[in-house]
């Protein structure tokens, strides 16, 4: 007696538990299939400022937040200094925390003040990096050439910055534009050519610009390509 009724609760358990799996897997095929085709048909093309009010009048310059993102020692900090100061080394040692910077370039009938953030590769402070990727509208992630691994990396810093912005999505503001630097291209390059293609298209078909902060190369491309960005973007802003 005892056995009959505990098989029939076993097959009423297998059948409900059937079905569940049944629902959850179409419910997972149903997700998977809309994350999947966003990144690369609903990115903008360009970025696009709206969430920063034009300049009040008498104020000579637009804001664009920058957050630099890469993996420890691929010469982000370098990179930052040669833009900002136009120097370079000896070494700054590995970045505690966030190192915040300014540089005003001159656009159209005003300037973009950029706000540059340089943050820390290391592991131990990616936390604190993480509460600067709210509200930044250029994302640089940056790899050295000297190190294929560094490349790896750029993957999880930008799926991370998408889960960041994702978690408090704001309608009005458009996910930041993203630029994908090689740093060090003064040294030799073991990072492979179809290894870059090959992320660049991965993460949505972002802009790649090589780079070398020792020898200030590539610097200016990133700048002005920025530049152009912003004011195609918003050309409103710049007449
Ligand atoms: N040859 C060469 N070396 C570079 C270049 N840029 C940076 N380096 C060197 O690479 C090392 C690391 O550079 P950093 O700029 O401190 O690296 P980082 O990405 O800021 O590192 P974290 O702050 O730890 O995340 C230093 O010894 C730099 O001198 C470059 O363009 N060429
Ligand atoms: C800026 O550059 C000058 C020399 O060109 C250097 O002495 C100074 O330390 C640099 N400042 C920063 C913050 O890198
Ligand atoms: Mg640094």
């Amino acid at each position: 007696m005892l056995g009959v009724l505990a098989s029939d609760w076993l097959q009423i358990l297998m059948v409900y538990s059937a079905i569940l799996a049944l629902f959850l897997s179409i419910r997972g095929a149903l997700r998977s299939k809309k994350q999947k085709s966003h990144p690369v048909d609903l990115r903008p093309p360009l970025v696009s400022i709206p969430s920063i009010p034009a300049p009040a009048s008498g104020s000579d310059y637009v804001l664009a937040k920058c957050v630099v993102l890469g993996y420890s020692g691929v010469g982000k900090t370098s990179f930052v200094r040669r833009w900002v100061n136009d120097s370079f080394g000896p070494d700054y040692g590995g970045t505690i925390g966030v190192d915040f910077h300014v540089r005003t370039v001159p656009a159209g009938s005003t300037n973009i003040k950029f706000q540059v953030w340089d943050t820390a590769g290391c592991e131990r402070y990616r936390a604190i990096s993480r509460a600067y990727y709210r509200g930044a509208h250029v994302v640089l992630l940056m790899f050295a050439l000297d190190d294929p691994e560094s490349l790896v990396e750029v993957k999880r810093w930008s799926d991370e910055v998408d889960r960041a912005l994702g978690m408090d999505a704001d309608p009005d503001r458009p996910p930041p534009y993203k630029v994908l630097l090689g740093c060090k291209s003064d040294l030799e390059q073991t990072v492979t050519d179809e290894a870059i293609e090959r992320m660049r298209r991965d993460l949505g078909g972002l802009a790649y610009i090589s780079t070398s902060a020792k020898r200030g190369f590539g610097i200016g491309d990133v700048q002005n390509h920025l530049v152009q960005k912003f004011m195609e973007a918003n050309p409103e802003l710049f007449e």
